[in-house]
């Protein structure tokens, strides 16, 4: 299953957000862990849709919400053009979803280098955006698994929509590996599986130097030979010998090839498994009305692939360690 209509528990999903803290930010911890106990109380079948996928995953490497508790476009504020959210920005039904969903899947977590450690990023279009930066509309964000190059790397990557795009054109693309790995000849699977390649990073964790080049290693199949992981992103991989090159060229054709396109739309959460899919974002057109297409993000870790050690909170703030 990879679609449910959540229209069926619009009542008692807005009683569990009306529990929680209206000023998230205040105490992110407090608020974190408020919305744990509404996790506990999820609608049965909407509960075991998240602790299946979380079990197992599926072949599409996501899960999609649809019908979500979100407000009128009239009573939402205007679509933000700056970060980190100001700390008395009153709780949006979004992503008071984001916050008993995630819950129920993990914890979440920000990251210290990237937009001053904020849990809750969101993701608009901005003028002049860096062509890497989920802040891009005009042009194409290319695949990339969320900071495959981190070891703290979040095993969901948490989308949920207040406002799409004006003309509806912006897909979410994601990539299965389990879609993809059929379509690899085994040479190829053989080449790629347990092979660290260089990887470039994200410019936030550049350390403020212009071109650090590749600084981490990013390992495109590893884990279970039969049903691996994925670690892929188009822009910072940099095979260097023709071999690595060439496998990698042939594993990105594939990619495509299995692509499904995600338009989201208001009272949308979608859970991207980033452990076994890339993600990618078409082109849009801002209109800079204060109406522009408006996400909300969280990253989860779970303890899966050895992303927590023990004792770590919902809310917690990590530093950037490199994957070698
Ligand atoms: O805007 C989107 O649909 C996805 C952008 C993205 O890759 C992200 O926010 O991680
Ligand atoms: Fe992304």
């Amino acid at each position: 299953m990879t679609t449910l209509d959540c229209s069926a528990y619009s009542a008692r999903l807005l009683t569990l957000a009306a529990g929680l803290p209206r000023v998230p930010r205040e105490d992110l911890y407090g608020f974190l862990d408020a919305a744990a106990t509404a996790a506990r109380a999820l609608p049965a079948p909407l509960a075991k849709a998240l602790d299946d996928f979380n079990a197992r995953g599926n072949d599409d490497g996501y899960l999609l919400l649809r019908r979500l508790p979100v407000e009128e476009d009239d009573a939402l504020p205007r679509t933000p053009d700056s970060t980190p959210a100001p700390v008395e920005r009153p709780l949006l039904n979004q992503e008071a979803m984001l916050a008993i969903v995630g819950r129920r899947l993990g914890l979440h977590t920000g990251y210290r280098e990237l937009r001053a450690g904020s849990v809750y990023h969101d993701v608009y279009p901005s003028p002049g955006a860096h062509y890497l930066s989920s802040e891009t509309s005009e042009t194409l964000l290319e695949f990339h698994t969320e900071m495959a190059y981190h070891v703290r790397q979040p095993n969901y990557v948490m989308l949920a929509c207040s406002r799409a795009d004006h003309e509806r054109r912006a897909a979410t693309l994601v990539s299965s590996v389990r879609k993809a790995l059929p379509l690899l000849p085994d040479g190829v699977r053989a080449h790629l599986f347990e092979r660290p390649l260089p990887c470039c990073v994200d410019v936030a964790f550049r350390g403020g130097v212009d071109d650090p080049g590749a600084i981490a290693d990013v390992t495109a199949l590893y884990g279970d030979v039969q049903d691996p992981f994925l670690g892929y992103d188009r822009e910072l991989l940099a095979p260097r010998n023709a071999a690595d090159v060439e496998a990698v060229a042939v594993l990105s054709k594939a990619l495509d090839e299995v692509r499904e396109a995600v338009y989201l739309v208001p009272g949308d959460v979608l859970i991207v498994d980033n452990f076994r899919t890339t993600h990618a974002r078409t082109p849009f057109a801002p209109r800079w009305d204060g109406k522009d297409r408006w996400l909300h993000r969280v990253y989860i870790r779970t303890d899966r692939n050895g992303q927590l050690s023990g004792g770590e909170r919902a809310g917690d703030v990590v530093g950037f360690v490199p994957r070698h």
